[in-house]
């Protein structure tokens, strides 16, 4: 049991939780009565700054003013014993009010409504301070600060099929980006060779290898895809994708390989393509299949933010600085729009990019709009 004090005591441990922390556990809030949902919220701000999960809050009186709408909008579910509107009932039934009073409460309740605003909680934290929870898988660490280092939340999707293009690409634009984005299966001539110039590379420039295999199938088939073939995937790539539909054992399998080498994973949890299924309900599932798997996957491939947990990264594709899209579907969101309005934090281009005469000089543009919407989102201060 952990109690939130409301300022910090100037002596001690200055916690602002009391009690025995254990990072990666879940913590249930209970709160008295929710009306805007606030207290509730800054409640989990802190816990979740610890490193806890939280997920649902238990109340006794929900007053139905917006507090529900704004946690669920900050991933936690309300669980309520009593909303006002059944004790307005219960009263009324027991003679102890009198309509014209409901009637009152009713309107007041409907005329005092709080909007649910975007939730900041976790797009208004530095980089940095991601990189520092203690939740934080080593994988996001590493990006998280190594994009404040170069200043570039920009990966490149590198949609070539040659590999000596490959390489000049990484060589070129290695030190724009934080991340490559590979389909290896699109090249012509790759060789193990190819691979290991691309390590190199990384290495040499300092952003991480994202093979955007996208997995979806049974634990054990994937196993394979991952480490064997010939393109031995999980030996150059430090981050791989899933798609969810297999359920829990396409992560499982890839995790067996994955977890011992350091590698990581994202969930795919939306798509940019016009018509994806990827929303609602299945978007829901894969958020809580990657917080199923957090010691190996760190985050997710979706339109925007798709879970309040700062630790998980939402790296997003389909941009481009004019919104729009191509004519087999695809869609596409401006650097602006995917990093302040949807609280995404790393822009994914290629044709944006690729089909640029001057591609280096491209690939700087997108990162300045991306890194400058960052610092704006968290609020001007690197
Ligand atoms: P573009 O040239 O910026 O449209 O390329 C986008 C890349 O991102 C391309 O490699 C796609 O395979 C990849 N992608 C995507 O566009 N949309 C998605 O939902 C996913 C991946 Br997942």
């Amino acid at each position: 049991m952990l109690i939130r004090r409301k300022e910090a005591k100037d002596y001690g441990t200055k916690r602002l939780v009391e009690g025995a922390i254990t990072p990666g556990e879940t913590c249930l809030i209970i709160e008295d009565v929710v009306t805007s949902g606030s207290s509730v919220l800054e409640t989990a701000e802190v816990l979740r700054r610890e490193g806890l999960r939280v997920t649902d809050a238990i109340v006794l009186v929900d007053r139905e003013q917006g507090g529900r709408e704004k946690l669920a909008a900050a991933g936690i579910r309300l669980h309520s014993i009593y909303t006002l509107t059944q004790i307005l009932e219960m009263l009324q039934r027991q003679g102890k009010v009198d309509t014209e009073m409901v009637e009152d409460v009713r309107r007041f309740i409907a005329e005092n409504q709080v909007t649910a605003p975007i939730p900041t909680a976790c797009t208004a934290l530095s980089y940095s301070a991601r990189a520092a929870l203690p939740v934080t898988h080593p994988m996001a660490k590493r990006l998280l600060l190594l994009m404040e280092k170069k200043r570039s939340n920009l990966c490149v999707s590198a949609d070539v099929t040659d590999a000596a293009e490959l390489l000049r690409l990484a060589a070129e634009l290695g030190p724009s980006i934080c991340l490559l984005k590979t389909h290896v299966d699109i090249l012509e001539d790759f060789t193990s060779d190819v691979s290991s110039q691309l390590r190199a590379l990384a290495l040499q420039h300092d952003f991480l290898i994202f093979e955007d295999r996208k997995f979806a199938d049974i634990g054990n088939t994937v196993k394979h895809q991952y480490q064997g073939g010939i393109f031995r995937i999980s030996s150059w790539a430090d981050v791989v994708n899933v798609h969810a539909v297999p359920g829990p054992g396409v992560v499982r399998g890839l995790q067996e390989v994955g977890e011992p080498l350091g590698r990581g994973c994202l969930v795919i949890a939306e798509m940019s393509s016009k018509g994806s299924l990827a929303t609602g309900p299945y978007t829901k599932a894969a958020v809580q299949l990657a917080e199923d798997h957090p010691s190996f996957v760190f985050g997710f491939i979706a339109g925007g933010k798709v879970s309040e947990q700062p630790q998980f990264l939402h790296l997003t594709p389909g941009v481009q600085m004019q919104p729009g899209g191509d004519s087999l579907g695809q869609q596409y969101q401006t650097p602006h729009d995917v990093i302040i309005n949807k609280g995404s934090d790393i822009i994914i281009v290629g044709r944006g990019i690729l089909s640029s005469s001057r591609r280096h000089e491209a690939a700087d543009m997108y990162r300045r709009a991306g890194w400058e919407a960052y610092v704006a989102r968290i609020g001007g201060k690197e």
